[in-house]
């Protein structure tokens, strides 16, 4: 066997040893939420507004009506924020366990949030903060507590 033959025979065991290990750690799903000017919840919401997804999982953001955006409130430590900037359509991967406020934030006053949970609610303390601090700007009476709301029937 010369050398040539020896490096790619080495190479093609360590592609297929790495197949073989994405397929078992594999099926991350891609969750779809929709940014809407009037939806189930009412005027100005994501659809659906929460989700429990699994680690390495991705959310495609799609922008139903025109003007809307999702950007990172808090989340937990070493993920990275992230902003669609009204692009029609975003595809954002969650690599970090844990709860994931975002908003809107042209609607942010109309309370334009929504809550992802990746795997576990470990910075769940950091969360209810976040939404509480998030609620006092919401301007609408009538929707002051939708996300407060939100995580109480969801989050467990
Ligand atoms: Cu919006």
């Amino acid at each position: 066997m010369n050398k040539f033959v020896k490096l790619s025979l080495i190479l093609s065991v360590i592609i297929a040893s790495q197949a073989i290990f994405a397929s078992s750690h594999g099926d991350h799903k891609t969750h779809v939420v929709q940014m809407k000017n009037m939806g189930t919840l009412g005027a100005m919401v994501f659809e659906p507004s929460f989700l429990k997804i699994n680690l390495g999982d991705s959310v495609l953001f799609e922008m139903a009506d025109a003007g809307h955006n999702a950007v990172t409130v808090a989340a937990p430590s070493g993920s990275k924020p992230f902003d669609t900037r009204y692009e029609p359509s975003t595809k954002v991967t969650f690599d970090v366990k844990g709860l994931y406020l975002y908003k809107c934030a042209p609607h942010a006053m109309m309370a334009m949030a929504g809550i992802i949970q990746v795997a576990d609610a470990n910075n769940s303390q950091e969360i209810i903060a976040a939404i509480q601090k998030f609620e006092d700007t919401v301007m609408m009476p009538n929707v002051k507590t939708r996300i407060s709301d939100l995580f109480k029937e969801n989050v467990k």
